[in-house]
């Protein structure tokens, strides 16, 4: 079945559905608010619309924790609404992929509610236990949990239970027989009712040493290293590869958390038969970790390193494909993060980042409301956050006496809430998104920055992400082309080529606020400028191209 590559030329659109369009003013983002604006996003260009968990869920981590894999969640609406959304979004010849959860469930899943009663429930080893007999269980660490352990005591059954996630997001155990068929049942029950794919939550954590030794924090100075380490973990790829996806013409892309450039490959070389893509966190990593190459140029990391990280991805691939990204729910909005949101810059840098997204070799995957610049909303008090990685490790750096208010000033950078405002359809008090009271606060820029008044102006970021996607569209040599970095040690400025048999492009992408100069290694004298994010195309000068602060521009040669 599975003979085409309709996900490599693709661009898709990641929607947050609590916070994209709320249809009945309870403040929610939900499923028939999606379907009323597919038209929107069919006008963007894009092909595949993936959408954030939308099943069952008690909401502790936004459904990230599922009650029930077979329904959705009631704050989105019913199956029925659904189903709706699946063919419309069909009948505009987009595709859907789903999210799928299932290195946990919620500890409201009925398999957990029988799992923690006893020892001998059948379900007792769906999930991942320490017997309290044993002692105090080796160290494990959990992202959410304020105390960061990731053993919890049950009563119960006199064990603890692993969770990386929060304390409602028990583990499961996939050296179950049982319970890996039965994941994968329901992956056929949403293939057959025809979606295009999954994106997989967590994926390269779900393979666990059962006998849980004690780990060497030599080699895993980051014990979430170690979790994208299970034993099992390619073997329970390739079983769901050939069980499931193969039997459908659908795309996977992983999530992988803790997964290291150089193992990429072992993740999606086709001859493994796994997952069709991976998407790794190193960009963000880099943002956070690294001094910047030259301070003054407002770059606050090493635009070397990243530029390093991309080509290596590249290659790391194999005959794989890469994915691109600068952004999602859980990173907060590129403009922020990789450019500039001073009023001066906020359109130039978003334009900017715009044309690397839609040049590189690879699926771009694109975050609702960047096309529009949404951007951090930088919130002052804990009261403002939702989101349980916040406030937990808020709470418990707060318990241990620690510094909270500067934990809070961090935040307004790397904040997951930053990303999950409302979306900007207009400049009304509730941005068109909501009639009622938003379940997280807009952005106060939205009264600029929002679709109407960008569908309007034909130098918005807005029209201008619509005319880099019909060009990345235009030109194959932009999706399938040969990836080179030009001028690698140019601390200031991204550039590459895009080479096919027939084509070649150079791009170059000031990433800084200063000016900066770009050397091209070819003459640029018959090279035709194509695309240019200020009024006018750069100045180039033989071999060497002047850039303005944040200025981008591509050349066909
Ligand atoms: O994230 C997995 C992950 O590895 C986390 O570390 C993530 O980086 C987190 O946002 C740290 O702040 C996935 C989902 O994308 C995320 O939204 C979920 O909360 C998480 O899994 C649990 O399902
Ligand atoms: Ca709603």
């Amino acid at each position: 079945v599975k003979n085409k590559n309709w996900w490599k030329e693709a661009i898709v659109y990641q929607v947050y559905p609590r916070s994209f369009k709320d249809s009945n003013g309870d403040g929610i983002g939900d499923l028939k608010g999606i379907t009323q604006k597919l038209d929107y996003i069919k006008s963007l260009g894009v092909d595949i619309i993936w959408l954030n968990p939308v099943f069952e869920s008690p909401n502790d981590d936004n459904g990230y924790d599922i009650s029930n894999y077979f329904d959705i969640m009631s704050d989105f609406g019913t199956m029925a609404d659904f189903d709706e959304l699946l063919l419309e979004i069909h009948e505009r010849e987009m595709k859907l992929v789903l999210d799928l959860v299932v290195n946990h469930t919620s500890d409201e899943h009925h398999w957990f509610k029988e799992a923690r009663k006893s020892r001998e429930n059948p379900y007792y080893d769906y999930y991942l236990w320490w017997p309290a007999e044993r002692g105090v269980p080796p160290e494990r660490k959990s992202y959410f949990d304020e105390k960061g352990n990731a053993w919890m005591y049950n009563e119960t059954t006199d064990s603890y239970y692993l969770h990386y996630f929060s304390r409602k997001q028990p583990d499961l155990n996939w050296e179950n027989d049982d319970m890996r068929e039965e994941i994968y049942t329901m992956m056929k029950f949403w293939f057959d009712k025809g979606i295009d794919g999954f994106r997989m939550d967590s994926i390269s954590l779900i393979s666990k040493d059962n006998t849980f030794p004690v780990i060497d924090r030599r080699k895993f100075h980051d014990i979430f290293d170690y979790y994208a380490k299970g034993p099992s973990l390619h073997r329970h790829l390739h079983e769901m590869n050939r069980k499931v996806l193969s039997l459908y013409d659908v795309m996977s892309v992983g999530e992988g958390s803790a997964v290291k450039v150089k193992d990429i490959g072992n993740f999606v070389e086709p001859a493994r038969q796994e997952l069709d893509m991976l998407y790794l966190f190193e960009a963000s990593q880099i943002r956070n970790e690294c001094k910047a190459d030259s301070p003054e140029s407002g770059i606050e990391y090493s635009l070397i390193t990243l530029k390093k990280m991309f080509a290596e991805c590249d290659k790391a691939v194999g005959e794989g494909w890469p994915t691109i990204y600068l952004g999602n729910h859980d990173q907060p909005r590129m403009v922020t993060r990789f450019g500039n949101d001073a009023p001066e810059f906020h359109a130039l840098s978003s334009k900017m980042l715009t044309t690397f997204l839609l040049t590189m070799r690879g699926t771009p995957y694109w975050y609702a409301g960047d096309e529009i610049g949404m951007s951090n909303i930088k919130f002052d008090h804990i009261e403002d956050y939702n989101d349980i990685d916040t406030r937990n490790h808020y709470y418990g750096i707060k318990s241990t006496g620690g510094d909270t208010a500067k934990y809070l000033e961090l935040q307004k950078q790397i904040a997951r809430d930053n990303a999950r405002t409302p979306f900007q359809w207009d400049a009304s008090e509730k941005a068109g998104f909501t009639t009622g009271k938003p379940w997280l606060k807009i952005n106060k820029n939205h009264l600029s920055l929002n679709v109407e008044s960008e569908e309007k102006d034909k130098n918005s970021i807005l029209s201008y992400f619509k005319k880099m996607v019909l060009f990345r569209k235009a030109h194959k040599c932009l999706i399938y082309g040969d990836f080179r970095l030009v001028d690698t040690k140019n601390e200031r400025v991204f550039g590459y080529t895009r080479i096919s048999e027939n084509e070649k492009y150079l791009i170059a992408l000031n990433f800084s606020k200063l000016p900066a100069t770009f050397y091209a290694d070819i003459y640029l004298n018959n090279a035709e400028v194509q695309l240019f994010n200020y009024e006018t195309a750069p100045d180039v000068k033989g071999k060497e191209i002047g850039l303005r602060p944040y200025e981008a521009a591509i050349w066909k040669i």
